[in-house]
């Protein structure tokens, strides 16, 4: 059986986090060997071309012997629970066994700058992207990554001079991270997202939590009790889209306008945001809060939300075609993003919404669609793993259509949608089993709507 040296650091995973994991042994010097379960993973060239002397183990892990590891870090894509793996999963150090971490453990040793970072089943790409531009707009030098962009140990390279670090971090990452000690930590939301890997709520939960370990500061959603740590912390700041409560971040009337507060004080007004419906007023709350805590002036951090109108892929236009609006909210990767989508368009619309959707659902209960659908539905078409359990959840509610894929969903679209109404694509589920990423699917979408604004062009 193939063994790692005495001494060495064993990595699990050869994707973006784990050549980002190996360019960081390297960089430190560390020893190590990389095992990834695929017999042939995706990163296999670039990994050996950078590192042709590290040794790779691929195929399962339960023929690796890891005793003599030194320490065993996993990318955020491998469950602890692996067979070979999940065996070792709290057994102590003191046992002489090697311990196993995550990639954010290994960044919380070396990092040498303030960490900011959030976590939540949505929003968490939105409200990190806001929070590094406040901290560009204060004066600071921020690095911004994890689970978005650049992957966090690489950050440590590519900006040694930060001074704040701003991390969006997932459930996976967390979960194998001993104690993170953020500056500021937000949990903006918890819906149902890969229960696949948690088994349940309460473990995907346990595992979100972990952004509150060795946190000076705590940001939550007053309005979701699953958001508020079980620990005890210095500080803690609540957000909420209801009026304040005492010193909360909320949304309250004000001379006839609605304004984002802190308690008492009006800081801005929600129609200047940059940003669209309820839920982003949520995040630029989450926002604000974090960046006060870090000394950010209020007046640049309104600036930056009066200037940041959204990351593509999050409920985006991309056109207007016979009066229907093509809306691309492929990030919609569950059910909680898309309830937020169908309730932020639905109201302003004068016609209905045709729902793409489908793909895996990662056995999330789809069931919260229905009444939104029923309220602002036209038609749901349903392509993609899960369609089956899509459709037995939307069928009374509203007409379901079975497609085999998006295109041919996207056709149908165009048949169906009259003007006034908005073609949206949410799928509520990952695109992993038609497509390499929801960033494809979404590209997928752009190219076909600006295919039928040409025809259009060309038929006009
Ligand atoms: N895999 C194996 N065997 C292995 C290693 C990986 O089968 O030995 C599989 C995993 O089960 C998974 C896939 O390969 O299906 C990718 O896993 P990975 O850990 O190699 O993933 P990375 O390429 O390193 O990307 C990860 C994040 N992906 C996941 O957590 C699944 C990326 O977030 C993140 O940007 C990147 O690290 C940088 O740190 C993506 C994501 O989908 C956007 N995240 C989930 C989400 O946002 O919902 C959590
Ligand atoms: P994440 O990084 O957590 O996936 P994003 O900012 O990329 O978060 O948004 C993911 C999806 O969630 C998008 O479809 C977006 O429109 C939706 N969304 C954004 N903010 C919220 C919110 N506060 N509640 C629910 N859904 C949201």
């Amino acid at each position: 059986m193939p063994k790692v040296a005495k001494g060495e650091t064993l990595v699990i995973g050869l994707g973006v986090s784990g050549r980002a994991i190996c360019r960081h042994l390297a960089r430190k010097g560390t020893p190590f060997m990389v095992a990834d379960t695929r017999e042939a993973p995706p990163g296999l060239d670039e990994f050996r071309a950078a590192h042709p002397d590290v040794t790779l183990h691929c195929g399962p892990l339960t023929a690796l012997d890891m005793n003599a590891a030194e320490e065993i870090v996993v990318s955020p894509g491998v469950d602890p629970q692996t067979p070979g793996l999940g065996e070792r999963l709290g057994r102590r150090r003191a046992s002489g066994e090697p311990l196993v971490v995550g990639e954010i453990a290994l960044f919380v040793r070396a990092a040498r700058a303030p960490i900011a970072a959030i976590t939540g089943s949505n929003a968490k790409s939105t409200v990190t992207t806001l929070l590094g531009e406040m901290a560009r707009a204060a004066g600071r030098r921020p690095a911004v990554g994890g689970n978005l962009g650049t992957p966090a140990l690489d950050l440590l390279a590519e900006a040694p001079e930060a001074e704040l670090y701003v991390l969006e971090l997932s459930s996976f990452q967390l979960e194998l991270t001993p104690c993170l000690g953020a500056e500021t930590a937000a949990f903006l939301n918890l819906s149902e997202d890969h229960l696949d890997r948690h088994g349940s709520m309460a473990g995907y939960r346990a595992a979100k939590l972990g952004v509150f370990r060795g946190a000076r500061h705590a940001v939550v959603n007053a309005e979701d009790r699953m958001t508020w740590p079980e620990i005890g912390l210095p500080a803690l700041d609540r957000f909420t889209t209801r009026p304040p409560e005492g010193d909360e971040w909320g949304i309250a009337s004000h001379h006839g306008r609605d304004w984002l507060m802190h308690g008492g004080e009006a800081l801005i007004a929600t129609d200047e945001l940059g940003l669209a419906g309820r839920h982003n007023q949520a995040n630029a709350l989450a926002a604000l809060a974090m960046g006060s805590q870090l000394g950010f002036p209020l007046e640049s951090m309104c600036r930056v939300l009066r200037a940041f109108t959204g990351l593509p892929h999050r409920s985006e236009t991309v056109a207007e075609l016979g009066g229907v609006r093509w809306v691309n909210d492929s990030k919609g990767t569950n059910v909680g993003a898309t309830l937020a989508a169908l309730a932020g368009l639905g109201p302003t619309l004068q016609g209905r919404l045709v729902l793409l959707a489908g793909g895996l659902g990662k056995g999330a209960d789809f069931t919260p669609l229905a009444a939104p659908m029923a309220r602002y539905g036209r038609e749901a078409i349903l392509f993609g793993a899960d369609a089956d359990r899509l459709e037995a959840a939307l069928s009374g509610s509203v007409v379901v259509t079975r497609v085999g894929d998006l295109e041919t969903a996207m056709r149908r679209a165009r048949e169906v949608a009259k003007p006034g109404d908005c073609v949206l694509l949410s799928p509520a589920c990952a695109s992993l089993d038609q497509f390499p990423s929801y960033v494809a699917r979404g590209e997928a979408f752009r190219q076909r709507v600006h295919a039928l604004v040409e025809e259009a062009r060309h038929d006009g």
